[in-house]
């Protein structure tokens, strides 16, 4: 370990572990210069600092979004990080005043990009909207998301793809933790640019081998970060080995900080993931496949498209606590997109987050009071259900 994470105590976000269920899931809060985060919690994906459809509005009032993601790829090819500076930082820029987090391009340049090349010095990437070719490295992702401004900022990572071979993911992971240190020292030398905390997440890899992801945790452990982070994981491997894993690192990663599994998933992994010590998730799939018309529910899943709904003038969801789900019915929405409305994208997009939302705030009323276990046990074949 070259690098101890942080230096500087003002980086520093504060977590309190308030119960630990007999399962296995924890409960916790995570207090911000933007506010506090009752885990565990799902975090709506704002990737160029819009959650798509949906306006700031209505995540605060409808969905009560606690925290939201943004992308260090996006938001530095678009609107540059000129503009970003002259805000104020994000929080300004869009006017969400809650927690943001920023996840750190290493992803997108390895999804999105057309071209890419990564080198030890950084990944050298063509942009997705004009082919421009840019360098991104520990260093200046760094400094980008100090400009951003968010909350919580990712470590610069490679995430291998599935799958991989091992000698691949093992190289890979190395390069992974030699990048962790030069962001370490990045932020140990710069400081916020707005005055308040940003706190750093260093992100576990390792693919689907379990010695690489038994040392990339205890790597990532040992360089004391205030909160831990799981990537490489829900990039197409089959669901029992993402649990395997998942299960495999929170043993090592420390009790008393919190762990976010990155781009996880469906509710069902989402419970399970809980289960296994996890407290932060993000994902595009309530917005993305709601734009599609597939709608979650604590009854399953429903695609809106479908025929049947055409004359089911029955709630949307009416177990769901916002306007978009109980005061709409189902032939309704399934009509916007079928005339291929605007609203229709809105409403199930509210729709969903305001599901995912009220999945894990229903878990961690589970977990304090020590039922969670049964619970999901009884949840999970009921979310699966295709309606
Ligand atoms: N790394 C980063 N972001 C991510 C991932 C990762 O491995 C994933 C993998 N599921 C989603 N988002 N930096």
């Amino acid at each position: 370990i070259q690098y101890l994470c942080p230096l500087k105590k003002s980086d520093v976000l504060n977590f309190d572990l308030i119960t630990t269920d007999p399962s296995g899931a924890r409960a916790g809060v995570i207090t911000t210069a933007h506010g506090a985060i009752q885990t565990p919690i799902f975090m709506p994906v704002g990737t160029v600092g819009s959650v798509k459809a949906v306006t700031q509005e209505q995540l605060r009032q409808d969905i009560n979004a606690q925290i939201i993601l943004g992308n260090t790829y996006h938001l530095y090819l678009r609107p540059g990080m000129d503009v970003l500076r002259e805000a104020g930082g994000l929080h300004k820029f869009n006017g969400w005043e809650r927690p943001i987090l920023t996840d750190s391009g290493g992803y997108q340049v390895f999804s999105l990009a057309a071209n890419r090349k990564i080198k030890e010095e950084g990944v050298v990437f063509q942009s997705h909207i004009d082919g421009s070719r840019h360098l991104f490295t520990p260093e200046n992702v760094m400094d980008i998301q100090r400009t951003i401004g968010a909350d919580i900022i990712m470590a610069f990572d490679e995430c291998p793809p599935y799958p991989s071979e091992y000698r691949y993911a093992k190289k890979s992971m190395e390069l992974t933790h030699r990048w962790l240190d030069r962001c370490i020292k990045r932020l140990n030398e710069t400081s916020p640019a707005y005055g308040h905390e940003q706190t750093l997440f260093p992100i576990v890899q390792g693919s689907t081998y379990k010695d690489l992801r038994k040392i990339s945790a205890e790597a990532i452990a040992a360089r004391n970060c205030a909160g831990n982070a799981i990537g490489g994981l829900s990039v197409g491997e089959p669901e029992a080995e993402m649990y395997e894993m998942c299960g495999l690192v929170t043993e090592i990663l420390p009790k008393e900080k919190p762990r976010y599994l990155m781009g996880v998933g469906t509710p069902w992994n989402i419970l399970e993931n809980i289960e296994l010590g996890i407290d932060m998730f993000d994902c595009v799939m309530p917005t993305r496949n709601g734009r599609n018309g597939m709608l979650f529910t604590w009854n399953g899943v429903i695609n809106i498209r479908n025929k049947k709904w055409a004359a089911d003038f029955s709630p949307v969801d009416e177990m769901n606590p916002c306007d978009a789900s109980r005061n709409y019915s189902k032939a309704y929405l399934r009509h916007l997109f079928v005339a291929g409305e605007f609203l229709g994208l809105t409403l199930a997009s509210i729709h969903n987050l305001c599901f995912y939302l009220d999945l894990v705030k229903a878990a961690r009323e589970q977990i304090l009071q020590g039922t969670y276990g049964a619970w999901k046990q009884r949840m999970i074949p009921q979310l699966k259900t295709r309606l």
